[in-house]
């Protein structure tokens, strides 16, 4: 595999980024090795700048459930593009996504579109605070909602991959009222509402985890959550930037029958480019400046390009798409579990839609301490086999692989070929 010219590229990137990239997952370190640097992407196919193809299950880390470069997607951001990049001010592109946001989750009846995951996160528990009169938060240990401050306390994603704690550069006092259950415990979480629920502003929680590899949650979680913070007013977000409109058409909350008091959105709602919103009761997002006294802003906010391409691939999520969904990726659990037990390992597929991952051990992984106590090597060399053999997984066992609409049968089974010789090579080279 000739890799020279990523690695001419990565070294000069090297000495201008940390690490060389700008988000710290994408510098393989937790696989090792170098990046691949990517030149396209077309449909389920990455191309490196070496000419090197793979199949991606990375997808932009979610949003691209439509694949690379949908013609439709790419049509409506050239068309946006000519009608001008930034407004500034408002326009009918995000009232547009804002109206089918809100009829596929009526949980949400008003939004305000941002710019991340992360400003998304922090604005809804900015608003929690304001709307109760409370400091206190809960999250659960190995979920990520972004890297503000006070939420990278036991995060998940490269905050887990890189086995940090609580990130440096947090002080104390900005943490001190984030309190971290563990997730799927709902034992736990009832124990601290017992002592602090009258402080307790919001619990936030990714629905399905994915930023711990896939983790779904236990049966009556959700809805143990629901009836908790409801029976201590407290709020209930949950963060479905990666499972919004990716485990189903109306997320994790309409797949479970959950429903939350606040939601954040991204990757998907933005078909690509950089979009977040949060909404959720009217009477709390009236809260929201200038119709309330809760602060909030953004230049770029509601970016009609972003809108454009959110609307564009909103319009392709037909019930058919995500049945399709669910039976390619189903397919694809099956062959993997097939051949990790050909191999005679332990190994287990965690599975939400077309999100989905392998951990290397035996017992089920349903919380954080199961997920980080698997046999991570073994994913670094299962890694580095299948990308050898033209397969892109998430470069760490920790994130979740996605599945689009646009992996063929023909993709899924050239990747399940490429399965048992690459998990061979890795159990054959240990350490
Ligand atoms: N934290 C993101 C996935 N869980 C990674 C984003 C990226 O590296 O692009």
């Amino acid at each position: 595999m000739q890799l020279s010219r990523s690695r001419e590229l990565m070294e000069r990137a090297k000495r201008l980024m940390p690490a060389g990239v700008n988000s710290p997952v994408r510098a393989f370190q937790a696989v090792g090795g170098d990046p691949v640097c990517i030149a396209k992407g077309e449909g389920p196919i990455l191309t490196d700048v070496d000419g090197n193809s793979y199949i991606d299950y990375v997808g932009s880390w979610g949003p691209l459930i439509l694949g690379h470069c949908h013609p439709d997607v790419v049509h409506r951001v050239k068309e946006a593009v000519g009608q001008g990049m930034s407004f500034g001010a408002p326009h009918e592109g995000e009232l547009l996504l804002a109206e089918a946001i809100t009829q596929a989750m009526p949980w949400i009846e008003m939004l305000r579109f941002v710019n991340s995951g992360t400003e998304a996160g922090m604005s809804a528990i900015r608003l929690s605070r304001a709307a109760t009169g409370r400091n206190k938060i809960v999250k659960f240990e190995g979920n990520y909602h972004g890297h503000v401050d006070y939420l990278l306390v036991k995060a998940g994603s490269g905050v887990a991959t890189f086995g940090l704690p609580d990130s440096s550069g947090v002080p104390e006092k900005m943490a001190q009222d984030t309190m971290v259950v563990p997730f799927n415990h709902l034992d736990d979480l009832e124990g601290l509402f017992q002592k602090h629920g009258q402080d307790i502003a919001a619990v936030i929680v990714e629905p399905v985890a994915g930023n711990m590899g896939v983790v779904p949650p236990a049966k009556g979680f959700l809805t143990g959550l629901r009836e908790v913070t409801q029976r201590h007013d407290s709020l209930l977000i949950f963060d479905e930037v990666m499972t919004g409109f990716r485990v189903s058409s109306s997320g994790a909350a309409g797949l479970y029958d959950v429903e939350p008091d606040l939601v954040c959105l991204g990757k998907i709602i933005g078909g690509g480019l950089p979009v977040g919103a949060y909404g959720g009761r009217r009477e709390l997002m009236e809260q929201v400046a200038p119709l309330g006294p809760v602060y909030q802003a953004g230049t770029l906010s509601g970016n009609p390009v972003a809108m454009a391409a959110g609307l564009a691939t909103m319009e392709k999520l037909t019930p058919d798409l995500y049945s399709e969904l669910e039976k390619k990726s189903a397919v694809l659990e099956q062959g993997i579990i097939e051949a990790v037990d050909r191999c005679g390992i332990a190994g287990q597929v965690n599975r939400v839609g077309s999100m989905l991952s392998l951990f290397f051990c035996e017992q089920p992984v349903n919380d954080s301490q199961t997920a980080f106590s698997t046999d991570r090597a073994l994913y670094a060399r299962l890694f580095h086999a299948l990308l050898r053999r033209g397969v892109y997984l998430p470069p760490s066992a920790l994130e979740s692989w996605f599945v689009s609409a646009v992996h063929s049968e023909s993709d899924i089974g050239r990747t399940l070929e490429a399965f048992t010789p690459a998990l061979e090579e890795a159990l054959s080279h240990p350490g």
